[in-house]
């Protein structure tokens, strides 16, 4: 083996909740801002293919953990679905929830997977946002309490939690582009909705460290994007500089070192304002930073100082402060237009051991979306050998990053089966095995098997 891996590194893959589960009325669900935007928009936005039914992992689940099994995970991240198990948000727990909760997690260990668990990947509960979302601090307190009945219910046997997924996307989407529910275009209502989903994970981190449970671990998972200047001059330098606080360490640096960074809190101070801080606060960030960091990588941001003035008229957006640049002859995933940069993931990687303590981490999403991939199926199988360039060039940067020191512990790719997403619909497939979305067959891609030989051996 010319890439041999450290014993005992996490093989899997990722998924989440909304986008896999389906049964989305079913069984004393309630309903979370994806179904009811679902229901608002779906034509405009999904080609009616919705989180009603999407994969069906609800009913598939043996079927799906087996073919995990089958291709050498030893690992998987799931996500729970707020609105199954607490209906309402908070109050009353579904019951029916905790069965399938308990069987999912069940099986996945007793097939010798390990399951990684993620309290919140984009999906509040529809009661909650009414009730302000993220900028309501009362909806901090019942994710709190959320998460402690998650930890007392199955705590027991999960020994990696998350408290959230990518965190920076709902302030994005949902807060300042106009991408997700709810729709607003605000960047102070955007600085309240970023700053108060740090406390809330900080407070379920209090919680979970209070609970003392043995050989568990809590963290975060964050979409680390590295940003790289156009050129050493000075201003392309702040440029990048100023995307990576906005994007990056606005959620890095209180999560793995308990305070936020100064220059962040000064340009907020001098174009906006700074978020309603509680008491005490600042303390419960300090004292509660995660133990493992999950890092999502897909491509980097390149960037380069401002060409024209900001138009003090327009909204405050992060891209006051620079501007996107097209880097010549950068490699493209020419199948989804984004940028294939495979030492992104050496970078990140490098930077959290010089910078961050070198904590624990693993990547926990990295992937390769593409459209219309029947059109790569000969002899019943989608040849998605794209896919397997793919991971394999991002696996020999991680191994480099292995050993160059850096504290890095497995490798999850988005994602285990073909999903919904949030814009896409079923348009771009990232996974090792296709989903018919009529007949929900499942099928293995060449992808898998390959990845198959991989987690096998321990490298390759
Ligand atoms: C990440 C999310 C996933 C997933 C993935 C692919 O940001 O954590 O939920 O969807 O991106 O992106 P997309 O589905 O938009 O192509």
């Amino acid at each position: 083996l010319s890439y041999k891996f450290p014993e005992g590194f996490w093989w899997g893959s990722a998924t989440s909740a909304t986008q896999i589960e389906g049964a989305a009325n079913k069984d004393g669900k309630g309903k979370n801002i994806w179904d009811h935007w679902y229901e608002l928009e779906s034509n405009r936005f999904f080609n009616n293919v919705g989180p009603e039914s999407t994969s069906d992992f609800y009913h598939h689940y043996k079927e799906d953990i087996r073919l995990m099994k089958q291709i050498g995970h030893n690992s998987f991240r799931i996500s729970i679905s707020w609105s199954r198990l607490i209906p309402s948000g908070r109050g009353e727990v579904n019951q029916r929830a905790v069965s399938f909760y308990n069987a999912v997690i069940d099986n996945l260990i007793d097939n010798g997977i390990e399951p990684f668990v993620n309290l919140y990947h984009f999906d509040m509960p529809l009661d909650l946002q009414n009730e302000g979302g993220w900028e309501s601090r009362e909806v901090v307190e019942a994710y709190k309490g959320y998460a402690k009945i998650c930890f007392e219910l199955f705590g027991d046997r999960v020994k990696k939690w998350f408290t959230f997924n990518e965190p920076i996307v709902p302030v994005e989407a949902g807060y300042l582009y106009n991408i997700h529910y709810p729709n607003i275009v605000d960047f102070k209502r955007a600085t309240q909705v970023a700053y108060n989903t740090v406390v809330a994970s900080a407070k379920a981190v209090e919680v979970y460290h209070s609970l003392q449970f043995k050989d568990g671990k809590i963290g975060i998972i964050l979409n680390l994007t590295p940003s790289y200047p156009r050129s050493d001059h000075p201003a392309d330098l702040k440029a990048a500089r100023i995307a990576d606080l906005f994007f990056n360490r606005c959620f890095l640096d209180p999560a793995v070192l308990g305070k936020y960074p100064q220059e962040l809190i000064e340009i907020i101070k001098e174009y906006s304002e700074l978020p309603l801080i509680h008491d005490g606060d600042l303390d419960l960030i300090k004292n509660n930073t995660v133990d493992i960091l999950g890092v999502n990588y897909y491509q980097p941001r390149r960037v380069k100082a401002k060409e024209y003035a900001v138009n003090l008229e327009s909204p405050l957006m992060p891209e006051w402060f620079f501007d996107r640049y097209e880097m010549p002859g950068r490699k493209m995933n020419k199948y989804r237009g984004w940028e294939i940069y495979e030492k992104g993931i050496f970078d990140i990687l490098i930077n959290l051991k010089d910078n961050y303590g070198n904590i624990e981490s693993f990547i926990s999403e990295n992937g390769m979306g593409v459209e219309d991939e029947e059109r790569f199926m000969q002899n019943e199988q989608i040849q998605d050998d794209y896919r397997i360039e793919f991971i394999r060039e991002h696996l020999k940067w991680l191994h480099k990053s292995i050993e160059a020191g850096c504290n890095v512990k497995g490798y999850h790719l988005w994602t285990f089966m073909d999903n919904w997403s949030w814009m896409n619909a079923y348009k771009n497939r990232y996974g090792f095995i296709s989903v018919n979305i009529e007949t929900k067959e499942r099928s293995l891609k060449k992808s898998a098997q390959w990845f198959t030989e991989v987690s096998r051996n321990n490298g390759f």
